[in-house]
């Protein structure tokens, strides 16, 4: 009888170093840049992409150096969406219990953690950016995209809606006639229109893109982190609620970041501007 040889610890190694690199994680001067990194395939999001980035989250969100994260891609795609072969069709075909899997780990980190992750985010489109890739694009707190990069609602040209909460991420940024155009004619736009839509923050050439990001980054680093980690999640919660309970939510949310901010960042604010006169809130933040 044929039994399996069991891998040994050089080769479990390898296993494991070979699936971290569909990620890669750079820390620099606080700012974590996560890049989905399987050039060859556009930074399609495999299962294996998924997992990773779910570890990745929270190793990031971990890190005490870090402040802003940046998620952009490897090569010439930011991500040409799921990877049809091995989330869509593999998957299926091991049954309905690994599509759920690979589902659950897609939209856990797709959207769930990002929307409300502990440090700002910013998604540099840097290229190709099809279906999928809109909601850990629309997830993400600010966005810049290189005016060349190619976006596209694709689902309906090869059969499927957009699903994966691509419609509903779609629903935050774009209004109604946009986004009904780009899901039914799957037609392709660039950087520039992605900003004119709103789609995203800012559009620059390929050429300037990470240095734009870098100094929108530290934009972010100079302000409170708690402050606007409380702000951002304030603003995605009460967008979908009423004006009553919105505003009971923004005075309980502020009480809550008064007792978390061991800094006591808002004093010190007040101080700097109305005491010592060394800063103007209207002009920029406060000294750390
Ligand atoms: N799923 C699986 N494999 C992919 C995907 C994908 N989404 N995108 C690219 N690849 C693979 C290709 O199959 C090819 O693999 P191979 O080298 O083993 O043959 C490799 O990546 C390179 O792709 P090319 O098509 O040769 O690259 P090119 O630069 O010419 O085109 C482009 C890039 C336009 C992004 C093209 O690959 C494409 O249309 N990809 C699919 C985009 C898309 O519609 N994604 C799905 C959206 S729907 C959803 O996400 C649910
Ligand atoms: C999409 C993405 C999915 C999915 C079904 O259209 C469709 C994109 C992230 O997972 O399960």
């Amino acid at each position: 009888m044929m039994v399996a040889r069991r891998r040994g610890p050089e080769e479990d190694q390898m296993a494991q170093d070979d699936f971290k690199s569909v990620v890669k994680v750079e820390i620099d001067d606080g700012v974590a840049w996560v890049t989905l990194n399987r050039p060859d395939k556009r930074n399609a999001m495999n299962p294996a992409l998924n997992r990773r980035m779910l570890e990745v989250l929270d190793e990031v969100e971990a890190n005490d150096d870090v402040g802003v994260m940046v998620l952009t891609g490897a090569g010439d795609a930011f991500a040409a969406g799921m990877d049809l072969k091995e989330y869509f069709r593999e998957s299926e075909a091991r049954g309905r219990p690994a599509t759920l899997k690979a589902r659950r780990d897609a939209y856990e980190w797709q959207w769930r953690r990002l929307m409300y992750f502990e440090k700002a985010t910013i998604a540099m489109v840097n290229g190709w950016c099809f279906g999928g890739a809109f909601t850990p694009l629309v997830s993400c707190d600010l966005s810049i995209a290189a005016e060349e990069a190619t976006f596209g609602v694709s689902e309906v040209n090869w059969g499927i809606i957009p699903g994966g909460n691509v419609t509903r991420a779609i629903a935050a940024k774009m209004r109604q006639s946009d986004a009904l155009y780009y899901i039914m004619t799957g037609l392709p736009f660039d950087g520039r229109k992605a900003c004119e839509m709103g789609l995203v923050n800012e559009a620059v050439p390929l050429a300037d893109l990470r240095t734009r990001t870098r100094e929108l980054a530290d934009i972010l680093l100079a302000k409170n982190p708690m402050v606007l980690k409380a702000a951002k999640d304030a603003y995605k919660r009460v967008r979908d609620l009423h004006w009553e309970s919105s505003e009971e939510y923004l005075v309980v949310k502020q009480n809550e970041l008064n007792f978390l901010d061991k800094t006591a960042g808002r004093t010190k604010g007040m101080k700097q501007f109305l005491d010592d006169k060394t800063f103007k809130p209207g002009l920029g933040a406060y000294k750390k």
